[in-house]
């Protein structure tokens, strides 16, 4: 058994610690939570045998091999530091951290300590996503030509929703384009296999002040309270971002992200035209994958192992017609993470800390070109030169 520490409490701990639980030959050992009361009610719940309000201790513990990092943003860098410094394995919640330098720095460290090292662009692992990319690698859809999308979210519409994600102290600098724009640039990159080279951006916070609930409250939970239950205060995150992008040689690209999108719950769509075919793909329907022909009737597969590319097909573990959404992408992650510390002569088949760092570079790229209103070239880094 490979032991493993869920550090948070909070939405992604718990979403983490159940596919966690779903993995073989993986333990869930401990739950780390500065808030000890809810540290105790989520690892009770899944009888965890360790439950620790201390990060250093489990980072102690030897029998401890890997920590999954799912506090807010500002806190990944620090932590994800100490975990490689202390040799253990990290699985880190996007985005890696909160600046350039932080990600380039995790980047080498983890290299130095040989450890492994994720960064959870899961929604890389849906069956369809990974159909798109093997489509893609096979030449059915040729050279890509233009891809584009959105990623649409209303949980923070109205100015009395808050969360830490809105406080750059606690999640960075940008919010939109860091918490949701990164993982449809990840897909975008990861789908196409070619890479964004500039881009200009466009960010814009609807409220510059949020209503600020006087006690903390939980992602996604939509609680409303009376005027004696806020502070009203200024707000320096963007809640939108467009953006035009060029790729690779010659791609040409555009998304739209917002998290103030009415009706749109958790809607990722990207769309890419090659010159043979298209690929439209929808994460509200994350079983459907649309193709478009010139020359013949355009058609929407379905998810179903043994209609799919045999590259994709261990990315689907139920048969058709059984649904594989949001959560499922976590247990291929962690499978993939997991068995790749087993096998340490192997390179690794998912999003490292050096695709985290990626990211980094294009949100900050994202930044600079708001700020100058004009384009931004996105660095490219040693390791792909
Ligand atoms: C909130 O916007 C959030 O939970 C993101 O932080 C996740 O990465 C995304 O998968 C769903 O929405």
């Amino acid at each position: 058994m490979i032991r493993t520490a869920i550090v948070g409490t909070g939405f992604m701990g718990r979403v983490h610690l159940e596919a966690v639980r779903r993995l073989e030959f993986v333990e869930a050992a401990a739950v780390v939570g500065r808030n000890a009361e809810a540290a105790r009610r989520l690892g009770a719940g899944f009888s965890i045998p360790t439950i620790a309000a201390d990060y250093s201790d489990v980072l102690r513990d030897p029998k401890i091999d890997a920590v999954h990092i799912c506090t807010p943003n500002a806190q990944h860098f620090p932590m994800a530091k100490s975990a490689l410094a202390a040799g253990k394995h990290v699985i880190c919640e996007k985005p890696l951290a909160t600046a350039v330098e932080e990600g380039e720095e995790l980047v080498a460290l983890a290299r130095r300590q040989g450890v492994r090292n994720c960064v959870c662009h899961n929604l890389r692992y849906y069956p369809m996503v990974q159909q798109m990319r093997r489509m893609r690698e096979d030449g059915d859809l040729g050279e890509i030509l233009i891809v584009q999308g959105t990623y649409f979210q209303d949980w923070l519409l109205y100015d009395t929703d808050w969360n830490w994600r809105v406080d750059a102290k606690a999640g960075g600098p940008s919010r939109c384009m860091a918490d949701i724009g990164s993982h449809w640039f990840d897909m975008a990159e990861h789908v196409t296999g070619l890479h964004v080279t500039s881009l200009c951006a466009d960010l814009h916070t609807f409220h510059p002040t949020r209503k600020q609930p006087k006690h903390s409250v939980e992602t996604f939970s939509n609680q409303l309270g009376g005027p004696e239950d806020y502070v009203e205060t200024a707000v320096d995150t963007e809640d939108f971002g467009a953006v035009i992008f060029r790729m690779g040689e010659q791609a040409r690209g555009s998304v739209t992200a917002s998290q103030v999108s009415a009706g749109r719950k958790n809607r990722l769509s990207i769309e890419i035209c090659g010159a043979r075919a298209s690929v439209a793909w929808n994460q509200e329907r994350p079983d459907e994958l649309w193709v478009g022909h010139r020359d013949s009737g355009n058609q929407i597969l379905v998810k179903d192992p043994s209609l799919l590319k045999p590259a994709a097909r261990s990315y689907a573990d139920l048969p058709g017609g059984h649904s594989e959404g949001y959560d499922d992408t976590f247990k291929q992650v962690f499978r993939r993470f997991y068995a790749s510390i087993r096998t340490p002569d192997e390179v690794p088949e998912y999003p490292q800390f050096a695709d985290g760092l990626r990211q980094l570079n294009i949100v900050n790229a994202a930044l600079e070109s708001g700020r100058t209103r004009g384009w931004a070239d996105v660095p490219t880094m040693v390791s792909e030169s």
